[in-house]
């Protein structure tokens, strides 16, 4: 990083000469009046990268070249658009920095204060303290009986075709759509016809009817089984006497973004016991603050396996990368 000040007599004038020098990428670190013997004068100390300089440089080198017609115009054009690329990808990685980590900042920017606690001590660098949490908490196996559980219209329906989709297409498996949700009249007909669309195995069945129908479950790669929503239709106690009977199956959690994290922490607390393997994180297109997001790292919460962004069937789901987490819960930081 190179650090410089720069003098005016106005505010103006000292900011443009670090515009001309250091270009709109510069940081201004402080500004202060001077008192000097001319009058006072005002002072700005100003911070680049330095591949910022040397991309600005290159940049206007580049366009002394395309004047005097050394590049054709398509050259011109690519190499352009590449540098912009570089250009915007290196502003995200210096805005990844918190200017400020005090506990208070970070909780006042909306970071839950569980996590703005180990942020303020620990290594200010996000992108590293991400990939550490996320390390930390494990890769999910992709199991084959798989039940979705969740609130009331947090996206466990359509999110379950949505996956039943990708699992068919991106892996070439057989996959089955189970629906335990039987008290939806009229509801059913749609999601038989949604599975008809899509071309997905589908059965509705009870919860004894279940157990009784897994032999013919060999068959397949993969069952992701839909419940109604929990607590008001289906019952925890139900879901322990489940397990005990099926002892392989393993459970998503489908958690709207939008929720507070103190309701996720309680929620989560009450389905602790069953063995959730991951969660199915819904509603990522509604999220206007991604900073109260920072949630998903906490050690105590199952992994993100897969994120929704959007209702478009099947298209709208993506699975949780890494990178994929970091430009989700980074998407806000410039306003750190
Ligand atoms: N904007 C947005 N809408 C979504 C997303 N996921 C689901 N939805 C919509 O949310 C509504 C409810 O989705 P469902 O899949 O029926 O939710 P559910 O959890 O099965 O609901 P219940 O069966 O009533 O418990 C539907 O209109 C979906 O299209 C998402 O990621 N973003
Ligand atoms: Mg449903």
């Amino acid at each position: 990083m190179k650090i410089k000040k720069f003098r005016g007599k106005t505010i103006l004038e000292a900011l443009k000469k670090v515009k001309k020098e250091f270009g709109e990428e510069a940081v201004i670190l402080s500004s202060e009046q001077i008192k000097t013997e001319e009058g006072t004068i005002c002072e700005i100390t100003a911070a680049i990268e330095e591949e910022e300089i040397k991309i600005k440089d290159n940049f206007q080198n580049f366009n002394t070249k395309a004047e005097k017609s050394e590049y054709k115009f398509e050259d011109y054009h690519s190499i352009k658009e590449e540098i912009l690329e570089i250009k915007k990808m290196l502003k995200q990685i210096l805005n990844s920095q918190f200017k400020d980590i005090s506990y208070l900042n970070l909780v006042e920017k909306g970071i839950p204060p569980f996590i703005a606690q180990k942020l303020s001590t620990a290594n200010p660098n996000l992108t590293e303290f991400i990939s550490k949490a996320l390390k930390q908490k494990g890769s999910v196996p992709n199991s084959k009986y798989q039940v979705f559980i969740g609130d009331s219209g947090s996206g466990k329906t359509t999110n379950i075709f949505k996956l039943a989709t990708w699992y068919k297409y991106k892996h070439d498996a057989k996959v089955l759509v189970v629906s335990l949700d039987n008290y939806k009249v009229g509801n059913n007909y749609q999601t038989k016809r949604l599975a008809e669309l899509l071309e997905v195995d589908f059965e509705i069945l009870d919860l004894e009817e279940l157990k009784e129908v897994e032999p013919i479950l060999d068959k397949y790669n993969y069952v992701l089984i839909d419940t109604p929503s929990l607590e008001k239709r289906l019952l925890i106690n139900d879901l322990e006497d489940l397990i005990l009977g099926m002892p392989f199956l393993r459970f998503q959690w489908v958690v709207r973004a939008t929720e507070h994290y103190e309701y996720i922490l309680k929620q989560w607390e009450k389905i602790e016991k069953l063995p959730v393997e991951g969660i199915l994180l819904t509603f990522v297109d509604r999220v206007y603050n991604s900073l109260p997001l920072f949630w998903i790292l906490d050690e105590r919460i199952p992994p993100i396996t897969f994120i929704s962004n959007g209702e478009r069937l099947p298209e709208d789901i993506l699975k949780a990368e890494e990178d994929i987490i970091k430009k989700l819960i980074l998407k806000d930081i410039v306003n750190i």
